[in-house]
């Protein structure tokens, strides 16, 4: 069965814990769409909107019509050398 799997990493570019998982991402050569939401506040209320935080990193993860937001840093590093 194919699965359709989309990623967006919501990010800030001064935070220590998204280059930590920026770092990850480019030592698995991974592409995907990133958010920084230092810069763009409607990324920053959609987060918001959606999880209740704006804490960054977080990774916006969508599985056809499903959405799931994944926080912590370790968590995503994690996920994402699962891929
Ligand atoms: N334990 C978290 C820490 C994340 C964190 O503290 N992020 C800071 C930026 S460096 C943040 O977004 N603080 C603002 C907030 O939580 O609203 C992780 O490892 O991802």
């Amino acid at each position: 069965m194919s699965k359709i799997e989309y990623i967006a990493l919501y990010y800030k570019p001064q935070c220590p814990f998204c280059q930590k998982v920026l770092s990850v991402k480019d030592e698995l050569g991974q592409e995907f769409e990133l958010c920084d939401t230092a810069s763009n506040s409607d990324l920053m209320e959609e987060q918001l909107e959606a999880t209740g935080k704006k804490t960054v990193p977080c990774l916006k993860i969508t599985k056809g019509d499903a959405v799931e937001w994944l926080y912590e840093s370790g968590d995503i590093c994690n996920y994402l050398k699962n891929l």
